[in-house]
This record gives C-alpha cells, sequence and structure tokens, in this order.
C-alpha cells in the first residue's frame, strides 16, 4: 500500500469514527441512547493507528471512552448502536451500555467504567498467550489518569519482570475530568514507566493518524518478536466535555484557544474535500445502523441475567 492510500484509510477510519460519535450528539436529547456517553471526538487518531497495525487475532482491553476503539478494532456498528439503545442486539445484549463495549470476535475483548481496571486483564492474557504459545499481542488502553492508580503500577512491574507480549498505550489528554495531569501527578508519564525496565515510545502529534499506525507497528513488531512489553504515550485532546455529548469550555477550567490550536492540525479539518468524499457512504452505513437499533426489542426479563455469573 503507498503511503497516500494509507492516509486515506486511516483518514476514512477517523472519519468514520467521528461522524458516528457526532450522530451520539444529534441523538441524545431524544433519551433513546440509555448510557452516559464518554466521547472521543479529537483523539480518534489514536485509535485508529493503533488497532491499524493489530491483526484481529490480537487483543484490545480499553475504558470507558472505548466507541473509537470498538470501530477501530472492527466491532459491529448495528450492535453498536443497539447496545446504546438498550436493546438485545447490542454486542451485549443491552446490559452493557457504551462504557462497557466489547467485541471478542475481532479481539475487543472489553472495556470498563472503572478507571485502570482493564490494565491488569490485558496483561492476564498477556501471561496466557505466553504461556499457551499463541502468537497474539496484547494491547491495554488507558488514560493518563490511570497511571495514578496502584494496580497499573503492579502490571507494569509484572509484565516487565514476566517479559509479557503487552503494549501499555496511554492516551495522554492531560485530564481527568476536570482536572490537569499537573496539578495531580509529580512525574512524567514515560520517565516513570521506564522506572520497571520497559522501552518507551512517545508520540506528541496524537492527531497524525498515520505516525501512530508506523510507530505502532514497529512496537507491535517488537512485542511479537518475544521482547517483553513495551509502553507508548500519544498525547491527544478532547473537543467534549468528559461524559456527556456537549462541550464544556464555558465551565472555566480549560480554555477554548488550546482546542483550536489542536484543531488547526487534526487532518479531518484539513481536508473537507476528502471529508465530503467519504461522508455519503458512512452517513448511509450510521442511517442503517440506527433504524436498526431502533427497530429492535428490549431485552425481555429471561435475558436479565444471561451470561452473568
Ligand atoms: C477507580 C476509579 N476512580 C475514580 C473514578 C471516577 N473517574 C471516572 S473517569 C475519571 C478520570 C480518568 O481520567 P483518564 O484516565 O485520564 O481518562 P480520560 O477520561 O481522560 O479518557 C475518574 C477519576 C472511576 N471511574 N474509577
Ligand atoms: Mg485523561
Amino acid at each position: 500500500m503507498t503511503s497516500t492510500n494509507l492516509f486515506e484509510e486511516l483518514f476514512f477510519q477517523a472519519l468514520r469514527i467521528r461522524l458516528v460519535e457526532e450522530r451520539i450528539i444529534e441523538l441524545y436529547p431524544s433519551d433513546a441512547i440509555q448510557s452516559p456517553v464518554h466521547l472521543s471526538i479529537g483523539q480518534e487518531a489514536v485509535a485508529v493507528g493503533a488497532c491499524h497495525a493489530l491483526t484481529s487475532n490480537d487483543l484490545l482491553f480499553c475504558t470507558y471512552r472505548s466507541h473509537a476503539f470498538y470501530l477501530a478494532k472492527g466491532g459491529n456498528l448495528n450492535e453498536m448502536f443497539a447496545e446504546l439503545y438498550g436493546k438485545v442486539t447490542g454486542c451485549a445484549s443491552g446490559k452493557a451500555g457504551s462504557m462497557h463495549l466489547a467485541a471478542p470476535e475481532v479481539g475487543l475483548m472489553g472495556a470498563s467504567a472503572v478507571v485502570a481496571s482493564t490494565i491488569p486483564h490485558a496483561v492476564g492474557a498477556a501471561l496466557a498467550a505466553k504461556q499457551l504459545g499463541k502468537d497474539q499481542v496484547i494491547v491495554g488502553v488507558f488514560g493518563d489518569g490511570a497511571t495514578e492508580e496502584g494496580v497499573y503500577h503492579e502490571s507494569l512491574n509484572f509484565a516487565a519482570l514476566h517479559k509479557l507480549p503487552v503494549i501499555f498505550l496511554c492516551e495522554n489528554n492531560e485530564l481527568a475530568v476536570h482536572s490537569f495531569r499537573k496539578a495531580r501527578q509529580n512525574y512524567e508519564i514515560v520517565e516513570h514507566a521506564q522506572i520497571y525496565g520497559l522501552p518507551v515510545y512517545q508520540i506528541t502529534e496524537g492527531y497524525d493518524f498515520v505516525k501512530v499506525s508506523e510507530t505502532m507497528a514497529e512496537v507491535i513488531k517488537q512485542v511479537r518478536s518475544g521482547q517483553g512489553p513495551v509502553f507508548v504515550e500519544i498525547q491527544t485532546f478532547r473537543y467534549k466535555e468528559h461524559v456527556g455529548p456537549g462541550e464544556d469550555f464555558a465551565c472555566g477550567y480549560r480554555n477554548i484557544q488550546e482546542a483550536q490550536c489542536w484543531k488547526q492540525q487534526d487532518p479531518l479539518n484539513l481536508y473537507p474535500a476528502l471529508v465530503e468524499s467519504f461522508r455519503p457512504s458512512i452517513l448511509q452505513e450510521i442511517d442503517a445502523a440506527v433504524h436498526f437499533a431502533e427497530r429492535s426489542s428490549f431485552p425481555s426479563i429471561e435475558e436479565l441475567l444471561r451470561d452473568v455469573v
């Protein structure tokens, strides 16, 4: 594939995620969506670049902000909208909602509302992959806030000690809800990760999906060859409020200029002709997925305890 084709392919994926989330914003006031939503608008390039270099055999564990990763890993769009609507045809039969999407058939093993809680799951899966001799790379995705949790540190240490095939992927948007990283952390994320003996990569241009994908391809190759875990920090920017469909610049904790700076570098804003060429087919797909969710049924009472252990 030429680099132009790679750019267009990743652009398409990133635009698809953005248009899906913009549809969620449009639908939200109707109350048809039955769960809180943590949108990834502004952060799409991380998911798109990271997933491009993975195979469907590779596993991914992520956070409540996971629409982008679900779609980039190949999760079914109809099942995603149905899940948001709380319908039985959803990817978790309508019982999980936006914060707990999963598509194990394509390697998206789960997401969780509890900060940092899927990091040890990724490490456990990596331990299993190593012990069973599987040719599998596992990725654990988390935010900058998760690096303050004890289980994060235990996970890095264990993975490094046992040379597990896991990538720790930190989506650093510098925020945990309304609190800036500098007000919470007396360490630099990659410097601290190095203490555990992990090789680290840092990408400051987190809007550049080609750069993310090329770096991740190199990292994945390294991990697949059995050299042990790697840590990747990607700087990114959340355009919307922490949770919900709106913006929060009026709250006063951050300023809109910073967002404007990031938006000026965002490829989805820089190539309007490409957006227009891809938009009709994506909107058609989204219309069909929303229609699928609308005409699906809510789960019956018998469904309540199915798959619950
Ligand atoms: C263990 C735990 N503590 C606190 C919370 C409340 N909480 C929800 S999201 C969040 C911020 C997490 O920030 P970060 O990890 O950077 O992810 P981001 O939302 O920026 O993607 C917090 C503190 C929680 N869900 N779980
Ligand atoms: Mg954050």
